[in-house]
């Protein structure tokens, strides 16, 4: 249901650790694109702003030159607040300066320090949208301040990403969604699982290729080959274990393999924000396993669409893994379009940015000129 009654301007700023479409931005990528096709298809202005050599294939882009950011989960809790010499981030936040009065809104995706300290400076409203749990205290600082400062404007995937932080009652969670019509359901499926996401150590591959090795079931991965030696420590400890690698694959050729996989299995270390694949394989009729731990937790219903699993059990997958022939892949999909269609993700989005404005009305900053009384109560 259309929270607001009025196009607004929004300018979409990715993440700055890589091009759109290199796989790098992880599950930035895919909440890029879908959040602009919620908005675009409601009759919101939608450009992007990423670094150079990103692909957009439905929105306007604007590609911007530098170095790309080193990613925020390599770095320890203590990690120094650091840019390259010719910053993409900083060199992409100029640009938004620059252009900030031809928006009503700008939407940060960025999980960097500058983003939020330069929000104060900024005219135009800004929205963060954070992708990940707590990485940092520098971060988990300035997330904090803007949290205070500017209420409302701090959202997150999950309840179990805001309880990371140590302001989680500031962090507003607004899911994900996805474009369901390129997700395919698929009622018989082949014979193999899958794991899907970028082969680094806080994705915990090695348990679910433990598992593959247990069951004797073939395990398929797909995803960017990020941590080529953790891979090949796998390789070395499982040799005989029915796995293959894949391959990364866009959104269109990931679906239709994956949609075919008796079950997902996904094996997250840390405090996974969202899970954007567990919503990807329940769109396509796959039962999710999933450790007890983070956003998968609020995506897959126990029983009904998957099975949770006591975090970094191997024997618990083992088990959730025997008992797949309980779950009903029309049941998957089923969920997938009431919670995770581009419209329920519309309706949130749109429900954040009112809330937005009501904050900004409180504080009397000048709302009136941002929406114009364009706020349907
Ligand atoms: N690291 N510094 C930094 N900035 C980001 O925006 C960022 C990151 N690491 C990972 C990441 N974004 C994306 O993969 C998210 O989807 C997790």
């Amino acid at each position: 249901m259309p929270v607001l009654n009025y196009p607004l301007n929004i300018l979409l700023l990715s993440t700055p650790v890589g091009p759109l479409g290199s796989g790098l931005g992880g599950g930035v990528e895919l909440t890029i694109h879908n959040i602009a096709k919620a908005l675009s298809q409601r009759g919101h202005g939608i450009k992007i702003v990423a670094p150079a050599g990103s692909i957009c294939a439905s929105f306007p882009l604007v590609e911007i030159a530098g170095e790309l950011q080193t990613t925020a989960q390599s770095e320890g809790r203590d990690a120094l607040i650091t840019l390259p010499p010719d910053p993409v981030l900083a060199n992409m936040w100029d640009y938004a300066h620059q252009v900030q009065d031809e928006y009503d809104l700008l939407l940060n995706f960025a999980y960097d320090w500058l983003p939020f300290y330069l929000t104060p400076f900024f005219r135009c409203p800004i929205a963060h949208l954070v992708s990940m749990g707590s990485l940092t205290e520098a971060m988990d600082r300035i997330i904090g301040q803007v949290a205070l400062q500017f209420p409302n404007t701090v959202a997150v995937h999950t309840q179990a990403q805001a309880e990371t932080f140590p302001f989680s009652e500031r962090c507003r969670p607004i899911g994900n969604g996805l474009d369901l019509s390129l997700y395919q359901f698929c009622p018989e499926p082949a014979d193999y699982l899958g794991w899907v996401g970028r082969i680094a150590p806080e994705k915990g591959l090695e348990d679910a290729v433990a598992a593959a090795q247990k069951t004797g079931m073939q395990l398929k991965i797909w995803g960017i080959l990020q941590d080529a030696p953790y891979w090949h420590d796998i390789c070395d400890q499982f040799p005989n274990a029915p796995v293959s690698y894949e391959g990364f694959l866009p959104t269109h050729q990931l679906q239709q393999e994956l949609g075919k996989c008796r079950a997902l299995i996904m094996t997250p270390r840390w405090v996974e924000a969202f899970g954007n694949v567990a919503m990807e394989a329940i769109a396509c009729g796959v039962p999710v396993i999933a450790y007890r731990r983070g956003g998968p937790t609020e995506i897959i219903i126990d029983g009904k669409t998957g099975w949770l699993v006591e975090p970094d059990s191997v024997d618990g997958l083992v088990q959730a893994i025997a008992r797949l022939d309980q779950i009903d892949r029309h049941a998957c999909r089923q969920q997938a379009e009431a919670d995770y269609s581009l419209a329920a993700m519309g309706d949130r989005l749109e429900q954040w940015f009112a809330e937005i404005a009501g904050a900004r009305s409180q504080r009397g900053k000048g709302v009136n000129e941002w929406m114009g009384g364009r706020v349907m109560e």
